[in-house]
Protein backbone atom coordinates (compact mmCIF):
# COMPACT_ATOMS: atom_id res chain seq x y z
CA UNK A 1 0.00 0.00 0.00
CA UNK A 2 2.82 2.01 0.69
CA UNK A 3 4.87 1.30 -1.86
CA UNK A 4 2.22 2.13 -4.66
CA UNK A 5 1.73 5.54 -3.33
CA UNK A 6 5.58 6.18 -3.16
CA UNK A 7 5.54 4.81 -7.02
CA UNK A 8 2.60 7.18 -8.15
CA UNK A 9 4.39 10.14 -6.11
CA UNK A 10 7.57 9.29 -8.14
CA UNK A 11 5.52 8.96 -11.31
CA UNK A 12 4.14 12.77 -10.89
CA UNK A 13 7.09 13.92 -9.80
CA UNK A 14 9.16 12.28 -12.61
CA UNK A 15 6.28 14.30 -14.92
CA UNK A 16 6.45 17.61 -13.98
CA UNK A 17 10.73 17.66 -14.12
CA UNK A 18 10.52 15.97 -17.91
CA UNK A 19 7.67 18.52 -19.45
CA UNK A 20 9.25 21.38 -19.50
CA UNK A 21 12.66 20.22 -20.22
CA UNK A 22 11.43 18.55 -23.42
CA UNK A 23 9.30 21.92 -24.07
CA UNK A 24 12.53 23.99 -23.97
CA UNK A 25 14.67 21.17 -25.77
CA UNK A 26 12.31 21.35 -29.07
CA UNK A 27 12.70 25.14 -28.98
CA UNK A 28 15.12 26.91 -32.00
CA UNK A 29 16.51 29.19 -29.38
CA UNK A 30 18.48 26.58 -27.98
CA UNK A 31 21.09 27.43 -30.24
CA UNK A 32 24.33 27.28 -28.25
CA UNK A 33 27.11 30.25 -28.44
CA UNK A 34 30.22 31.26 -26.49
CA UNK A 35 31.04 34.90 -26.54
CA UNK A 36 34.43 36.21 -25.57
CA UNK A 37 34.61 39.29 -23.00
CA UNK A 38 38.14 41.29 -22.87
CA UNK A 39 38.05 42.95 -19.72
CA UNK A 40 40.73 45.93 -19.47
CA UNK A 41 40.73 49.06 -16.92
CA UNK A 42 38.03 50.36 -17.76
CA UNK A 43 36.41 48.67 -20.96
CA UNK A 44 35.52 45.63 -22.55
CA UNK A 45 36.04 44.29 -25.81
CA UNK A 46 33.14 42.17 -27.10
CA UNK A 47 30.57 41.78 -30.04
CA UNK A 48 27.63 44.31 -29.95
CA UNK A 49 25.50 42.04 -31.76
CA UNK A 50 24.51 38.32 -31.45
CA UNK A 51 22.20 35.77 -32.26
CA UNK A 52 19.36 34.43 -29.52
CA UNK A 53 20.23 31.20 -27.88
CA UNK A 54 22.10 29.67 -24.58
CA UNK A 55 25.26 31.77 -24.55
CA UNK A 56 28.25 31.56 -22.54
CA UNK A 57 30.28 34.73 -21.73
CA UNK A 58 33.85 34.03 -21.64
CA UNK A 59 35.22 36.64 -19.15
CA UNK A 60 39.22 37.08 -19.36
CA UNK A 61 40.79 40.35 -17.53
CA UNK A 62 43.77 41.49 -19.28
CA UNK A 63 43.42 44.50 -16.77
CA UNK A 64 45.36 45.07 -13.75
CA UNK A 65 41.79 46.16 -11.49
CA UNK A 66 39.98 43.16 -10.47
CA UNK A 67 36.66 43.06 -12.90
CA UNK A 68 33.36 41.10 -13.02
CA UNK A 69 30.53 41.47 -15.75
CA UNK A 70 27.10 41.89 -14.67
CA UNK A 71 24.23 41.04 -17.07
CA UNK A 72 21.37 42.94 -17.41
CA UNK A 73 18.54 42.65 -19.51
CA UNK A 74 16.69 45.78 -20.99
CA UNK A 75 12.86 45.64 -20.35
CA UNK A 76 11.16 47.71 -23.86
CA UNK A 77 10.26 51.19 -23.37
CA UNK A 78 14.19 51.55 -21.34
CA UNK A 79 17.19 53.06 -23.31
CA UNK A 80 20.51 52.44 -22.13
CA UNK A 81 20.56 56.58 -21.11
CA UNK A 82 17.75 55.19 -18.65
CA UNK A 83 20.23 52.47 -17.09
CA UNK A 84 23.39 54.91 -16.71
CA UNK A 85 21.17 57.34 -15.06
CA UNK A 86 20.03 54.87 -12.69
CA UNK A 87 23.15 53.43 -12.30
CA UNK A 88 25.40 56.85 -11.60
CA UNK A 89 24.72 56.73 -7.92
CA UNK A 90 25.14 53.60 -6.02
CA UNK A 91 26.90 51.71 -8.88
CA UNK A 92 24.04 48.96 -8.48
CA UNK A 93 21.71 47.74 -11.51
CA UNK A 94 18.42 49.91 -11.25
CA UNK A 95 15.42 47.34 -9.95
CA UNK A 96 13.43 47.65 -13.51
CA UNK A 97 16.31 45.72 -15.38
CA UNK A 98 16.01 42.20 -16.17
CA UNK A 99 19.01 40.63 -13.78
CA UNK A 100 20.57 37.69 -15.97
CA UNK A 101 23.37 37.39 -14.22
CA UNK A 102 27.06 37.65 -13.14
CA UNK A 103 30.84 36.32 -13.53
CA UNK A 104 32.75 35.95 -10.44
CA UNK A 105 35.37 39.18 -9.93
CA UNK A 106 38.26 38.02 -11.05
CA UNK A 107 42.01 39.72 -11.07
CA UNK A 108 44.45 40.11 -13.93
CA UNK A 109 45.33 36.96 -15.68
CA UNK A 110 42.15 34.94 -14.89
CA UNK A 111 39.14 33.90 -16.49
CA UNK A 112 35.47 32.93 -15.61
CA UNK A 113 32.63 31.91 -17.12
CA UNK A 114 28.71 32.56 -17.14
CA UNK A 115 25.81 30.74 -19.03
CA UNK A 116 21.81 31.70 -19.44
CA UNK A 117 19.44 31.58 -21.70
CA UNK A 118 19.47 35.24 -24.08
CA UNK A 119 15.95 35.64 -26.16
CA UNK A 120 16.24 38.27 -28.61
CA UNK A 121 16.31 41.33 -26.53
CA UNK A 122 19.20 44.46 -25.60
CA UNK A 123 21.40 43.19 -22.84
CA UNK A 124 24.02 45.67 -21.57
CA UNK A 125 27.11 44.04 -19.71
CA UNK A 126 28.93 46.02 -17.08
CA UNK A 127 31.17 46.51 -14.28
CA UNK A 128 29.93 47.43 -11.09
CA UNK A 129 32.67 47.22 -8.93
CA UNK A 130 33.96 50.42 -7.24
CA UNK A 131 37.47 51.64 -8.29
CA UNK A 132 39.86 53.27 -6.12
CA UNK A 133 38.94 56.83 -6.69
CA UNK A 134 35.33 55.64 -5.88
CA UNK A 135 33.96 55.67 -8.76
CA UNK A 136 32.23 52.32 -10.19
CA UNK A 137 33.83 51.18 -13.38
CA UNK A 138 30.77 51.25 -15.37
CA UNK A 139 30.92 54.88 -14.89
CA UNK A 140 34.35 54.97 -16.25
CA UNK A 141 32.73 53.44 -19.52
CA UNK A 142 33.22 49.56 -18.57
CA UNK A 143 30.11 48.68 -20.24
CA UNK A 144 28.74 47.09 -23.76
CA UNK A 145 25.36 46.84 -25.04
CA UNK A 146 24.52 43.96 -26.90
CA UNK A 147 21.80 43.18 -29.14
CA UNK A 148 20.77 39.34 -29.23
CA UNK A 149 18.74 39.07 -32.71
CA UNK A 150 16.68 35.92 -33.18
CA UNK A 151 18.12 33.28 -35.03
CA UNK A 152 16.95 32.47 -39.27
CA UNK A 153 15.35 29.65 -38.03
CA UNK A 154 13.76 31.37 -35.55
CA UNK A 155 12.32 33.77 -37.50
CA UNK A 156 11.01 31.05 -40.36
CA UNK A 157 9.41 28.83 -37.95
CA UNK A 158 7.32 31.68 -35.94
CA UNK A 159 5.73 34.17 -39.34
CA UNK A 160 3.87 30.73 -40.13
CA UNK A 161 2.79 30.11 -36.41
CA UNK A 162 1.68 33.96 -36.13
CA UNK A 163 -0.28 33.78 -39.17
CA UNK A 164 -2.22 30.62 -38.34
CA UNK A 165 -3.19 31.67 -34.89
CA UNK A 166 -6.51 32.69 -34.72
CA UNK A 167 -7.73 36.66 -33.51
CU1 LIG B 1 35.75 46.41 -13.66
Amino acid sequence: MISTVRAAGAGLLLLTCVAPLTAKSAAPADRYQLIKVIARDYVYDAPSTVVAGITTIQLINQGADIHHVSVQQLPAGKTVKDFFDATRNGGSAPAWSRSVGQTAIIPNGAEAFITFRMPPGRYILSCLIPASDGRSHVAKGMYQVITATASAAERSTRAPAAVKRPA
